[in-house]
């Protein structure tokens, strides 16, 4: 068993809660960060909860550097993962400064915190494949970055500041330029999930003829999260920092998803007779198509996925059926 320490930001959403469950079961000390009254699916971390000996819930903020450096001070960790983020792309429009804030300017005040005090911590940044705009597919590590809303800024700055931090004072910061990855703790404003959610919770339980949708032609590589709490763990046991695209390599549109999602979830006729679209959902700018190259992280790592993307579907319904949201 392991005796290290880890400090995970961000660990109520969906795959900071994967990621502590993970280091948990390796016998690692696990200290997650929460924003003090902010509110969460305390689902996510019951599992963590049945292990009080190894998890504890600390009270920070991202955008309150003090708040960072008492952490870092009182918990030592041996790694950091940075997954607070303000994730849903589309409020990223409505709120560009505070995006910006928490996800760009937070990361820098937690590295000015990790330099300080505990430099030889390794970090992890979770970065994303929204930084890759409308480059073409498949996007890679070495893929040009063009970011299409103030969140994909927001990781770009976050992303490069690692870069800088790493070769200007040595820090151990990898960073995993993660595709689209999704399971039933995803939050209900996330399309995945939204459509789940609507077809069963909306349409078969709560007895709803429609429900609606943004841009269905958008393109997006989805995995499961918790494979992908799994390849940041393995970026962090290297020797040496780097960055990995962690992707599935395939993609489909969200009209695929949906009419898969559709036909699992045993409603009658098709897509179209549940769900409308609504042009009042779509961005601003959309980035269309993205499916990534993970061959550096499968050669390096030796990671590949493990859910496929119709095991995905099936478990993201599933889940609503047995749990609906109502
Ligand atoms: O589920 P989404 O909101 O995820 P998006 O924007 O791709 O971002 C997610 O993945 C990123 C990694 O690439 C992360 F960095 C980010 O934090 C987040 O986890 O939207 C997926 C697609 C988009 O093209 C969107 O326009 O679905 C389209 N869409 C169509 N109708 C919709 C809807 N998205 C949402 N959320 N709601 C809709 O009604």
């Amino acid at each position: 068993m392991s005796e290290k320490t880890a400090l995970i930001t961000g660990v109520t959403g969906q795959t900071g809660s994967y990621l502590a469950e993970l280091l948990l079961k390796k016998g690692y000390q696990v200290a997650g960060l929460k924003r003090q009254h902010a509110s969460y699916n305390p689902r996510n971390l019951a599992t963590c909860f049945n292990s009080p000996s190894q998890f504890t819930l600390v009270d920070g903020d991202m955008t309150d550097e003090s708040s960072l450096r008492s952490i870092i001070e009182a918990v030592q960790p041996d790694e950091v993962y940075n997954m607070a983020a303000m994730s849903f792309v589309a409020e990223s429009w409505n709120i560009p400064i505070s995006t910006n804030n928490v996800n760009y300017l937070g990361f820098i005040r937690l590295l000015e915190a990790v330099r300080d005090i505990k430099p030889d911590a390794k970090i992890y940044q979770a970065s994303s494949s929204e930084m890759f705009g409308n480059q073409a597919p498949p996007q890679h590590e070495l893929t040009r970055m063009t970011p299409r809303s103030p969140y994909g800024v927001s990781k770009l700055g976050a992303h490069r500041i690692a870069q800088v931090y790493r070769e200007s004072f040595g820090l151990f910061i990898s960073c995993g330029i993660c595709f689209n990855h999704e399971s039933p703790r995803r939050g209900p404003e996330f399309v995945t999930r939204k459509i789940a959610i609507g077809l069963v919770s909306r349409v078969i339980w709560s007895g709803n003829p429609k429900f609606k949708l943004g841009y269905l032609d958008a393109k997006r590589d989805w995995g499961y999260a918790p494979d992908y709490a799994r390849a940041m763990w393995m970026m962090l046991q290297r020797a040496a920092p780097d960055d990995f695209v962690i992707a599935t390599g395939e993609t489909h549109s969200v009209r695929e998803y949906l009419e898969l999602a559709h036909a699992v979830s045993g409603l009658k006729g098709t897509y179209r007779d549940h769900c409308e679209t609504d042009e009042s959902l779509y961005r601003p700018a959309e980035v269309y198509g993205l499916r990534g190259d993970a061959s550096k992280a499968n050669k390096i790592l030796g990671w590949e996925p493990e859910v496929n993307f119709e095991q995905l579907v099936e478990i993201m319904v599933q889940s609503e059926l047995d749990m609906p949201l109502l």
